[in-house]
């Protein structure tokens, strides 16, 4: 059974996370990929940061930091209070010593000349992750948030505004000239079920779907397309999601995102939606607009509760 995922950085990874428990032991063999968002990466201090792809790949190498959200575990930080002295960088933007390890592994290998999908690939089979990872695309598309008075890069928006400028759109830059990178077409067309991770919808899962041909191919995929929230009782579990929605003219609500994803038979992207149980009385109204949506608990509290959200999701693609 092959599963492909689209997925942007913690939430999609605890998501995954939950996904590979259940599968191991509930469909042994099926095949995960994930389809990880790269609008959030960037060129800093000379290397280049992969945020998405690095919460995942750390995640699923029991590797991450569970309580900060993102970086490696038992960090330190001795080279970027180097950075800092010497004046470099962004202060505001900390570069872990282990982290810094990838991003340089990253960097000469891009400065070889190979494909970010390529050099995604050799850095996480350093460890069994159990899922292949792709990045959306191989061509550098980083996320702008338009403010007043300029553009800010999604990466200075979030960790030094705290996403408090309020955005007035997103833009990709290079988007109209790139492509997804190689397999992803085929992982979302061949798959038996897509999910669409509880991630962010607007610079996660909307910048991945904006990759030309990427969004077509969910429309299109012979596979169930199931969705999970992640918005829960009208509020983000985590981070600036809300802040993206409003930005874009979308309520906060498990509502409002299931409609914005739009349901196939309307040009739309779900064939269902999971929202959690106290949203309950939003599945007549999803029903309506041809989405079968379903209510269960969508806390990932741990890996069983991420696992079990996992299994709800492919009772859905049923
Ligand atoms: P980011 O790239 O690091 O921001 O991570 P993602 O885009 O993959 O996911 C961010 C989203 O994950 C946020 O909007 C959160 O609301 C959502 N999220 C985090 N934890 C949970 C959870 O336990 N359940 C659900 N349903 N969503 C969650
Ligand atoms: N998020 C922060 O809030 N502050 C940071 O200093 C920070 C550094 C950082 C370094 C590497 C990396 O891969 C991610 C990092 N993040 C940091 C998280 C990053 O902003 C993510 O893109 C967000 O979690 C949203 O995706
Ligand atoms: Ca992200």
């Amino acid at each position: 059974m092959k599963i492909t995922v689209l997925s942007g950085g913690v939430g999609g990874a605890r998501f995954l996370r939950g996904l590979r428990e259940h599968v191991r032991s509930a469909i042994p063999g099926a095949e995960l990929t994930a389809v990880v968002n790269t609008g959030d990466d960037m060129w800093l201090t000379g290397l280049r940061i992969a945020p998405d792809l690095d919460s995942i790949m750390y995640t699923l190498a029991g590797e991450n930091d569970e309580a900060r959200g993102w970086g490696r575990v038992g960090e330190t930080e001795r080279v970027s209070g180097e950075l800092r002295a010497y004046g470099v960088g962004w202060p505001w933007f900390t570069l872990g010593d282990l982290d810094i390890g990838t991003h340089i592994t990253r960097s000469h290998l891009l400065r070889e000349g190979q494909p970010l999908s390529a050099v995604t690939e050799r850095i996480a089979s350093r460890w069994p992750l159990g899922v292949r990872l792709i990045p959306a695309t191989d061509d550098e598309v980083e996320t702008f948030v338009t403010v007043e008075g300029g553009e800010l890069h999604f990466q200075e928006w979030w960790t030094r505004h705290r996403a408090a400028v309020p955005a007035l759109g997103f833009v990709q830059r290079g988007v109209e000239a790139s492509a997804p990178a190689p397999g992803v077409l085929e992982a979302i067309a061949s798959a038996d079920v897509v999910l669409i991770a509880p991630s962010n919808p607007v610079v996660s899962i909307g910048t991945i779907l904006g990759i030309p041909g990427i969004r077509d191919a969910v429309a299109t995929t012979d596979a169930r397309v199931v969705g999970v929230s992640p918005v829960i009782a009208g509020a983000v579990v985590r981070g600036m999601a809300d802040a993206c929605l409003t930005a874009i003219g979308v309520e906060t609500s498990a509502e409002a995102v299931g409609l914005h994803y739009g349901s196939r038979a309307s040009g739309g992207i779900l064939d269902a939606w999971l929202v959690d149980s106290s949203d309950a009385a939003s599945v007549v109204a999803l029903a309506d607009a041809g989405i079968a949506a379903r209510a269960v608990p969508l806390w990932m509290r741990d890996p069983a509760t991420s696992a079990q959200l996992a299994a709800d999701a492919l009772a859905s693609a049923r």
